[in-house]
Formats: structure tokens, C-alpha cells, sequence
């Protein structure tokens, strides 16, 4: 059977387009929030295959998105490679960081796979539970992005730490990257290898770069991985998002060689509509849009329905979900999209 979320991504023109929505597993959902209620320990309740495959169904029960992305987080990398990751109640992730070469030398490689065998489990469960026309979306944050966590320790920084060592020993960073991009690549290797039908690499603070900076630790780590990835399965898709990427998107396209990239709800539609000419896009509806409902919302969807609608297009927000989110704006969400096919008014 066809999957609408594989044929956009390969480039084809849909009857509408399909969507998912970055985060759609999360706080806003009160089943999820039930069961987090029980898991307290972040890390382990991503380890856990009963509980991830349970909240990765939940908001297709509810919505029937076009594609379920795996129950996970970006840091189980660092995490599997043995630096120290917590997850603390309203505050997010904490991780030892790491500042110098011992501490990149500290990590190992090689336990990677075997410490992340849950999730590979958890895709195997979920390639035989999700419905026949949904596809299934794994994922891993991009090299930069993870590299931040790692160096700087905790989110909601200006990634200052880490753009500082990228400028001043280039050589050590360059290290971090290599071994990220290694790991990434295997890991990524092996969610296809139990079920992913479909890649998204998250470069949530890409934009944070200057534009060599942008070419050396975005664009480079990106390509390698596609490459490698698509050296071991040339038909899977791979999404990037370099997020806020600003004018360095179409670079990012040109030369990563992904199939489809995640705009920012900074993106205006007219330069969409142009990226759309060299690859799928998917976005870019702004998530506090989401939030407000109502006629804000219908207006918002519209114009990125009418801009972007005939394809090849994946609808999707401009980053995640936010968990104050009502669940019926979802709900309006999904019979929009799923009511816009071309003829149908
Ligand atoms: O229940 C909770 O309190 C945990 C909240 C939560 C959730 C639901 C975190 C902590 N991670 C996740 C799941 C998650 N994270 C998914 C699952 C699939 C889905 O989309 O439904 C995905 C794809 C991610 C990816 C992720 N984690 C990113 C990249 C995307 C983005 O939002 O930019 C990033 C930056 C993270 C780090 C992270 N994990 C969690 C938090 C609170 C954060 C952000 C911390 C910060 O502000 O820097």
C-alpha cells in the first residue's frame, strides 16, 4: 500500500498533503501525561518499549497523523555513549559537560548500540502496531545540536561555550563532531534496520551559526550522515532541519542531499514555495498559532495550505508542540488538512 507521507517525501504531488506534528507525543496530551505520572526517570521511560510504543500510538489514536515518529530524545546519544544525562522536573535536561579532549576520549563508542537496543526494540514493535497507511518516522538530533547539550550542559543557552571552543580548537571539536557523526549514522543505520521508513535529522541550533561555522558543523556532519545512511539504504528518505537557518537553507539542501527539509515558522511562504522547486518541504505553521486556536489558527493553516497545499509538501508545525496546547486545536487541525484535497472546498 502507498503511504501519503512517503510519496511527498519522494517527491510526488498528493491529494492532500500529509502531516505528523514535531512533538505530537508529549505533555499536552492528558493519556501521556498519565503515564509519565508513572515514569519518572526520562531515560529509562524511553527505554522502556511497552510504555514508548503506548504514547507514540497515543496522538495518532486521537488525530490519525499521516506518520508516527519513534518515542525518544535526542540525548540518549550522549547518554549511550556514557556521558552522564538526567532529565529534571521543570528544568529539562542536565549532562555533565564535556569541555576537553579527555572528555571526548572518555566516551565510547562502543557501547552505543547495545545500550540503545530498547529503542531499536520499540521500532520493531511499533513497524507491526502503527496502522497499514501510517509511516514510521525515527530520528536523531544532528551532530551540532547534540554537541551542544554535550558542551554546554544544559539547554537555554546562546550555545556560547560551544561556538567559543568551535573557534579556538577547531581540531578537538572537530573530534566531538567526527565521533557524533559516526555514532548518528550507525544508530540511525539501525532504526531503519528494525523499521524506520523514514529519517529526521533535528539541527534545532543551527541557527545560532555564522556562515563558515554554519558550513563546517551543520552542512559537513549533515552530508556525512546522509551519505551514509543512504550508502546502506539509498530509498529511505532523510528530513533535515536546520532550524533558523535563515538564507542558508537552500545551501543546506543543495548540499546535504536530503529529500525533504522542516522549515522554521520564520520562513515566509514566498521562499517555501521556491525550496519547494528543489526538494519536498514540511512546515512551517507557527506552534503559538496552535496554542491561540481560532480564527488566528484557520487563517495561519490556510495560507500555508494555499501556498504550499499542491505539493510536494508535508504540513507539520515550525518547531514542537507546546505543552500548554489544547487538544481540540489538534483535533481542528487534522480534519483541516485532512478536508483540503484538491477539489474539495
Ligand atoms: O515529559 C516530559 O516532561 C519530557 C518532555 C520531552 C518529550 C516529550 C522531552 C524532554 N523530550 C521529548 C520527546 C522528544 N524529543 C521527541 C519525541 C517524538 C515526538 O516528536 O513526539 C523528539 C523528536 C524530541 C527531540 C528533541 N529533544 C529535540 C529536537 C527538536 C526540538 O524540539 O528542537 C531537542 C532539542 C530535545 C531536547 C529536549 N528534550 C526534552 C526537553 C525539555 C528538551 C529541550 C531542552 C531545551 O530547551 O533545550
Amino acid at each position: 500500500m502507498s503511504k501519503l507521507f512517503l510519496d511527498a517525501l519522494n517527491g510526488k504531488k498528493t491529494d492532500r498533503p500529509p502531516f505528523w506534528l514535531m512533538r505530537q507525543a508529549g505533555r499536552y496530551l492528558p493519556e501521556y501525561r498519565e503515564v509519565r505520572k508513572n515514569a519518572k526517570n526520562f531515560l529509562n521511560f524511553c527505554y522502556t518499549p511497552d510504555l514508548a510504543v503506548e504514547v507514540t500510538l497515543q496522538p495518532l489514536r486521537r488525530y490519525g497523523m499521516d506518520a508516527a515518529i519513534l518515542f525518544s530524545d535526542i540525548l540518549v546519544i550522549p547518554d549511550g555513549l556514557g556521558q552522564s544525562v538526567e532529565f529534571r522536573e521543570g528544568e529539562g535536561p542536565v549532562l555533565e559537560p564535556i569541555r576537553s579532549l579527555a572528555g571526548i576520549e572518555s566516551l565510547d563508542k562502543n557501547r552505543l548500540l547495545d545500550h540503545l537496543s530498547p529503542v531499536f526494540e520499540t521500532l520493531g514493535r511499533l513497524s507491526k502496531e502503527i496502522p497499514a497507511e501510517t509511516a514510521l518516522i525515527g530520528f536523531a538530533g544532528a551532530p551540532w545540536t547534540v554537541a551542544v547539550y554535550m558542551v554546554e550542559g544544559r539547554g537555554g543557552t546562546d550555545c556560547g561555550t560551544a561556538r567559543s571552543w568551535a573557534y579556538r580548537q577547531p581540531e578537538e571539536f572537530q573530534a566531538l563532531i567526527d565521533l557524533l557523526v559516526e555514532s548518528t549514522a550507525a544508530y540511525l543505520i539501525e532504526q531503519i534496520a528494525h523499521g524506520a521508513e523514514a529519517i529526521q535529522l533535528f539541527d534545532s541550533w543551527s541557527g545560532v551559526l555564522s556562515e563558515s561555522q554554519f558550513h563546517r558543523w551543520v552542512v559537513e556532519p549533515n552530508k556525512a550522515i546522509v551519505r551514509r545512511v543512504k550508502e546502506k539504504y539509498p530509498a529511505v528518505p532523510v528530513i533535515g532541519f536546520p532550524r533558523q537557518a535563515g538564507l542558508m537553507y537552500e545551501t543546506f539542501i543543495r548540499e546535504t542531499g536530503v529529500d525533504a527539509v522542516s522549515l522554521d515558522s520564520n520562513v515566509p511562504l514566498e521562499e517555501a514555495k521556491a525550496l519547494q522547486k528543489i526538494c519536498t518541504v514540511q512546515g512551517n505553521l507557527d506552534n503559538q498559532a496552535l496554542v491561540a486556536g481560532g480564527a488566528a489558527l484557520e487563517t495561519e493553516t490556510i495560507r500555508i495550505l494555499e501556498a504550499l497545499g499542491e505539493g510536494p509538501f508535508v504540513f507539520n508545525l515550525g518547531h514542537g508542540i507546546l505543552p500548554h496546547t489544547p487538544p481540540e486545536h489538534v483535533a481542528w487541525l487534522a480534519d483541516a488538512i485532512k478536508g483540503s484535497a484538491a477539489g474539495s472546498s
